[in-house]
């Protein structure tokens, strides 16, 4: 296999998907040495089996929004790889949500599931649906005409949604109420549920504190236990974000930036636990934009900015992908920040990766830095299937051993000779290792 060659033909097939042939670049690079050292592999042609998903389904979602117009929106759900288990990703509802968008995601989402050690494949879906300033009737309407139509694709052995951007616990409950009156059947086909329905104890916490285990994880093999003196740049201020935030106040850190798609906020204070419950009002009550804090408190807060220029010795972007290139990782090196954790998914650049090996800092990629949300998506689901439910104290016990787990994976994978934890290989082949070997021993199907 040449990854060039490979890149080209993947790019003649399937044009204009940018963000899924930039998430297979990064994953051939890495796994090129050890792929070609499997005949085997190359034999069964597992290159392009890997790197095309199973199939995908595209669909009109019509809805009626609050002055009786009929609106439409394009849906998609992205069956990538099942060779380790049931389909398993989110949904994301979001304007710039398209193809190439959601097939970098669930091929992404391949191999972090199986980082994550549990019998997950993966798969991701979404709309180009806005969900902002819709009311909740809306927001219900849209969910349930989606599901009237993606139903069908769903189970509890066959793929198991969750959320995503502009998806959290409001929208999954709206569909899978949908979904279990159309399929008149109780298992959890879905996760990040409702508490009194199914869900898991943790899970709405867990993509944020499980991000700081990993970067715990990784400072430890610097030397460092704890966060105390460390100063936090995060991107975003939704699910991943917020949950980030607690989890380094909880550790002693500062958190200086929080940020939406209007701009960042900048408190040379620290947010602290006091402000940070003021953030978890206005986003999850109030639905307020970020711009709202500077108001509240006074602090600086640059419309249309992201917050890499700020100094800090942490960074943890976790709003989209994409949001921190080249520029803004040789200014956090100038800065001296000396770890990088990714809550989203693909939010660096090749070009801001590239910066960040070359400087040898700490860099997780989201694929392993972020696991620990579908993670506890997997409890949810061995919980479900169960029928009881772990307590806090379990779920987060749990949670941490698999990030550790995942961390132990990347420095075995990823170690290279002059001992620099290379994450981004370590994370990359051990991944593709734990489906290539399963889809060997299935055959050609
Ligand atoms: P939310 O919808 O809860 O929050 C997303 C945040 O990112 C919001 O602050 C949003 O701002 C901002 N954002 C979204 N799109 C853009 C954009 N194009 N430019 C700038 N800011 C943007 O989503 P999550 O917190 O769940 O997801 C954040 C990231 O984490 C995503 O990359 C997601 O794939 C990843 N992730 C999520 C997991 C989960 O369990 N939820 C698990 C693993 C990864 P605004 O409100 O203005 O849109
Ligand atoms: O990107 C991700 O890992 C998620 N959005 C969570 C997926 C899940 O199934 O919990």
């Amino acid at each position: 296999m040449k990854t060039e060659e490979v890149l080209n033909d993947l790019q003649r097939r399937f044009p204009n998907e940018p963000e899924y042939h930039q998430a297979v670049h990064e994953v051939l690079e890495s796994i090129e040495e050890v792929y070609n050292a499997h005949p085997e592999f190359e034999k069964l042609n597992l290159i392009e089996r890997i790197c095309i998903p199973d199939r995908i389904f595209s669909f009109r979602v019509t809805w009626l929004d609050d002055k009786g117009n009929v609106r439409t929106n394009m849906a998609y759900r992205v069956q990538h790889n099942n060779a380790i288990g049931p389909y398993k990703g989110g949904m994301r509802f979001h304007p710039s949500v398209s193809p190439s968008i959601l097939k970098f995601l669930a091929f992404e989402q391949t191999f972090k599931n199986a980082l994550t050690t549990l019998p997950m494949g993966g798969g991701k879906g979404g709309s180009d649906f806005n969900p902002k300033g819709k009311s909740n009737t809306e927001i219900m309407n849209f969910c349930q005409a989606l599901m009237l139509e993606l139903w069908r694709n769903l189970g509890p052995d066959t793929d198991v949604p969750a959320g995503d951007i502009g998806v959290g616990g409001r929208e999954v409950a709206y569909m899978y109420g949908m979904y279990k009156k159309l399929a008149r059947e109780n298992t959890g086909t879905f996760t990040g549920k409702g508490i009194e329905f199914g869900g898991s104890l943790i899970r709405p916490e867990a993509t944020g504190y499980g991000n700081i285990y990993f970067l715990m994880n990784m400072l430890k093999s610097r030397g460092i236990d704890d966060l105390k003196g460390q100063v936090t740049a995060i991107s975003g201020s939704g699910n991943v974000a917020t949950y980030t935030a607690q989890k380094v106040l909880e550790l002693g850190g500062k958190v200086i930036t929080l940020s939406d798609s209007d701009g960042y906020i900048y408190d040379p204070d620290g947010i602290d636990k006091e402000k940070l419950d003021y953030i978890f009002e206005l986003k999850n009550v109030y639905r307020g934009r970020i711009r709202e804090y500077a108001e509240k408190y006074g602090c600086k807060y640059v419309p249309g900015g992201r917050p890499w220029g700020e100094k800090c010795t942490i960074a943890l972007p976790s709003a989209t992908q994409n949001e921190l290139n080249g520029e803004d990782a040789e200014t956090l090196i100038k800065n001296g920040c000396i770890a990088v954790s990714e809550g989203a998914n693909m939010p660096s650049t090749p070009e801001a990766v590239e910066v960040f090996l070359k400087n040898k800092i700490l860099y997780a990629p989201g694929k392993a830095a972020n696991a620990g949300g579908v993670s506890t998506s997997g409890l949810e689901m061995t919980q479900n299937s169960m029928r009881l439910s772990w307590t806090r104290e379990e779920v987060d016990e749990k949670l941490r051993r698999i990030m550790g787990d995942i961390h132990d994976a990347c420095v075995k994978y990823g170690v290279e000779s002059d001992g620099y934890i290379n994450y981004v290989k370590g994370a990359n082949i051990a991944g593709f290792m734990k489906v290539a070997k399963a889809m060997v021993a299935q055959g050609v199907i």
